[in-house]
């Protein structure tokens, strides 16, 4: 690798269409699409004046002198994973920022792309990383969140794909997780309409999110009379349960279609109000990922 990209270079140029900055780093094209190629250009920053606000990621040819403008196809906020920037084989990009603090990239923090992992676990196994790494089922823990969202204030953003390919992405302005003497309870902000596809539950609404302490089967915070964790065969910050399930039980298909009593909701099921099956809680999904906007 050129040692000058080792560093990650914020340009100072600052576009008519933006202001914030971009930065060198690596990621999945896969996830973009490329809207123009535009040839005569000499340079990264002469690349970078060239891009428009839908432009998350360029590429700058210096053979062919050719600057590559790439939109991200999961929303102008999506696409720069932190795991891909650490991905050796993927090829570098200039990347715009994800916000004014410079954060560059999502940070997973769970991620489950097949049932080989089990998340159905106590207490203990949730305080600490566990599963297969960032690219595959994975659960950061809940001490190293918590020190990841100290600050306050971090976003979030989850995604989730269906069994037919169709992908979901909704975010929040604010997410923290507190520390062990507050039960890991978390504070979220309400979804934003502009940086989703999909509608979702409102974190205040009391039976949700917001507010939660964590819950594992053998460590009931909700605030239901029965256990959340167990009832829905996960863990999380449950409240009288849950919008959403990314922990619960993997089901693959036909299960996956047709979750009834008693297994309604529990498994990676996605409740959108007003929108019905599959985005309720008789389908379980194929992927899930939650992330905060972070730096490599
Ligand atoms: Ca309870």
């Amino acid at each position: 690798m050129n040692a000058e990209l080792l560093v990650v270079i914020t340009l100072l140029c600052r576009t008519a269409s933006s202001q914030l900055n971009w930065a060198v780093q690596r990621d999945d094209l896969s996830e973009y699409k490329l809207d123009s190629s535009v040839a005569g250009v000499r340079s990264d920053l002469e690349c970078a004046t060239l891009a428009r606000p839908q432009h998350q990621a360029i590429k700058f040819d210096r053979e062919r002198y050719t600057c590559r403008l790439y939109s991200c196809q999961l929303g102008t906020s999506g696409c720069r994973k932190c795991r891909n920037a650490r991905n050796s084989t993927l090829p570098l990009l200039l990347v715009r920022q994800l916000d004014e603090l410079g954060r560059t990239c999502w940070r997973t923090f769970q991620h489950r792309v097949d049932g080989s992992v089990d998340f159905y676990r106590n207490w203990t196994n949730y305080l600490t990383e566990f599963g297969q790494g960032e690219d595959r089922n994975y659960w950061m823990g809940l001490e190293a969140i918590h020190q990841l969202t100290r600050a306050g204030d971090r976003r979030v953003r989850w995604e989730m794909s269906d069994w037919n390919g169709t992908r979901y992405w909704w975010e929040d302005a604010h997410f923290a997780v507190q520390d062990a003497s507050q039960g890991y309870r978390v504070s979220v902000g309400e979804p934003e309409v502009s940086r989703s596809n999909v509608a979702t539950c409102s974190h205040t609404v009391g039976a949700y999110m917001n507010n939660a302490m964590f819950s594992t089967q053998d460590k009931d915070q909700d605030t239901w009379s029965s256990n959340c964790a167990v009832t829905y065969q996960g863990a999380w910050w449950y409240g009288s349960c849950h919008c959403f399930n990314p922990n619960g039980r993997y089901f693959t298909p036909p299960a996956a279609f047709y979750l009834s009593e008693p297994l309604w909701a529990d498994g990676l099921t996605f409740s959108s109000p007003g929108i019905g099956y599959p985005l309720n809680h008789y389908y379980s999904m194929k992927t899930f990922e939650c992330m905060v906007a972070a730096s490599v």
